[in-house]
């Protein structure tokens, strides 16, 4: 009896564990657009349109290889709008006797699809750490800093080593990364592609059905093929990699992109292999084309970072998704929706992300996530922002960086102290302050960055709590030096700009 082998939309990898188990000629492959995973959130249109137009291209890709695929489109009449829905039917259609299926990347439907009657689920092998080894690595641990599993991931790999010795001699340049470009010229922008017939089917359907969704469809010019991925990625090691290091925090205005390789959203979906581009960009090191902070800058978001994100998702469990240490409860502001705010540093993250479903990390952690994290907005809410705005956004890597790194909402798991910051560091890595109705040399008063206002008003109000944290001594130092009325005064002023939010 054939098999159905269950493919979702973010599982368009030919090595897939569920691929692999299968039967090429006797097994079915099903793929399905649903509405259940279109509105589980509110995506992005942009995030929407991507996903269907790279399954379709994925089926295509499959047939092209010899698979029996039972494609289902969002407009098929019969369409249940659940998976467990479309598996039934297609269980049905082609008397299949039982499912088999690489886990998915969210607690949510591992959950749901724990339950399905006959269904087998295979580990999702196209990660360098598996969760389970991750799990055995943090238990017990005090303190979980990626640096340490970082490290094991550059042993494990092998990458950028010199026998058991990090090349050049040091494990992490980061310090070496703090630049502003110069000026705008010659700044390298991401490969973008006209969108085929398939593409701009799903264009149209997307605009039909989703007109509610957040975000600009169109312009739309991501890759929808693991061919215009790998374009998109050699692109980037010819034309920004060299510099990708020693700009990587920088922000600028009108340029969206800068140095980073916009490249998430297709090693997310499965159109790019994590070791292989890896391995690419210590190549280019070895080949003498970019510098080593460069290199191992990149390298280090890949196997350190990204890794290191999802082996706490999954080790944390469901319940993670609920942390909020710091008992954060504001709701999210309009704006977060809209733009429209006076400050330029947010208008300019979030004007570009409702355009083109993407900001840099910089963006998320210390323009968005600063400003929620000190004005003290439910990092649940955040969460759910960020998992609708990003076209690269699933959960497992998502919700860490959100709850752990931007919001400190698990009590410092994951981050050794706040990511806090006045407007002095927005000022140092970008051009925003410029074009502001605030300034952001003003400490107090109505024109005062309200950055500022809102760094001592968060300082104070966890004062008791991250006085344990060393990092944040030399703040709490200046806070306690600060007068009586002084402390008052700042108090009233970072209140009185948090009851504009409401
Ligand atoms: P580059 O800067 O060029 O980096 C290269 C690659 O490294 C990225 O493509 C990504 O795969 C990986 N990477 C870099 N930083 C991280 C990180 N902190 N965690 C995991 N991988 C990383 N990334 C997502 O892929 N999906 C998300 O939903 C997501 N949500 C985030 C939410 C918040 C609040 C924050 C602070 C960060 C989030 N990130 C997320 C991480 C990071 O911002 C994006 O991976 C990055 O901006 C993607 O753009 P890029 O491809 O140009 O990355
Ligand atoms: C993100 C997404 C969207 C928008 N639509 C679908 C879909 O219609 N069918 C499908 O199989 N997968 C979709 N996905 C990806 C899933 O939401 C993703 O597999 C889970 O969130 C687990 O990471
Ligand atoms: Fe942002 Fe403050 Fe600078 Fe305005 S002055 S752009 S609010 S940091």
């Amino acid at each position: 009896m054939s098999r159905l082998i269950l493919v979702l939309g973010d599982q368009l990898t030919p090595g897939l564990s569920s691929l692999q188990a299968a039967d090429r000629a006797s097994d079915v492959v099903l793929m399905a657009e649903v509405m259940a995973e279109a509105r589980y959130v509110r995506h992005h249109k942009k995030k929407i349109a991507l996903v269907f137009a790279a399954m379709r291209h994925f089926a295509a890709e499959l047939r092209e290889q010899g698979w029996r695929v039972d494609y289902v489109p969002l407009d098929d009449p019969g369409n249940s709008g659940s998976l467990r829905g479309e598996v039934e039917r297609a269980m049905v259609r082609h008397g299949c006797g039982a499912v088999i299926a690489t886990e998915p990347g969210e607690w949510r439907l591992m959950q749901e699809m724990a339950q399905w009657p006959a269904t087998t689920l295979l580990d999702d092998a196209r990660f360098l750490a598996d969760r389970h080894g991750f799990a055995r690595w943090a238990q017990g641990r005090k303190g979980l800093r990626m640096e340490h599993f970082y490290r094991l991931m550059r042993r494990k790999t092998g990458l950028l080593m010199e026998g058991d010795q990090p090349a050049g001699g040091q494990w992490n340049y980061d310090h070496d990364n703090r630049e502003r470009p110069p000026g705008a010229l010659g700044l390298p922008t991401p490969m973008r592609f006209a969108p085929d017939a398939v593409t701009a089917e799903v264009l149209d359907l997307v605009a039909r059905r989703f007109p509610d969704h957040f975000g600009d469809l169109t312009p739309f010019w991501f890759g929808t093929t693991r061919d215009q991925a790998r374009a998109a990625f050699d692109h980037f090691l010819t034309h920004a990699l060299a510099d990708f290091g020693r700009y990587q925090d920088a922000m600028l205005t009108g340029h969206r992109f800068l140095h980073h390789a916009v490249v998430s959203p297709y090693l997310n979906l499965g159109l790019l292999d994590p070791l292989d581009m890896c391995q690419r960009v210590e190549a280019a090191w070895r080949a003498g084309l970019v510098p080593l902070n460069s290199a191992e800058g990149f390298i280090r978001q890949i196997i350190g970072w990204r890794e290191f994100v999802r082996g706490i998702y999954w080790w944390r469990g469901p319940d993670y998704a609920a942390s909020n240490a710091l008992e954060a409860k504001r709701p999210l502001p309009a704006f977060y929706w809209t733009g429209d705010t006076p400050m330029a540093c947010l208008r300019a993250c979030i004007t570009q992300t409702r355009e083109e479903a993407y900001a840099h990390h910089i963006q998320r952690l210390m323009v968005t996530g600063n400003f929620a994290l000190l004005a003290g907005i439910d990092p649940h809410e955040l969460h759910e922002w960020y998992l609708a705005v990003y076209a690269d956004a699933y959960e497992w890597v998502e919700l860490p960086n959100t709850i752990g790194m931007s919001q400190f909402a698990d009590g410092g798991l994951l981050a050794s102290k706040p990511y806090a910051a006045s407007g002095a560091y927005i000022q140092r890595m970008s051009d925003y302050c410029g074009s502001c109705a605030y300034d952001v040399k003003a400490k107090e008063g109505a024109k005062a960055c309200p950055f500022n206002l809102l760094y001592w008003h968060f300082i104070a109000r966890h004062a008791e709590r991250l006085r344990g944290n060393a990092r944040m001594g030399p703040m709490l130092r200046v806070w306690d030096r600060f007068a009586p009325e002084k402390q008052a005064q700042l108090l009233r002023d970072g209140q009185a700009f948090l009851d504009t939010l409401r």
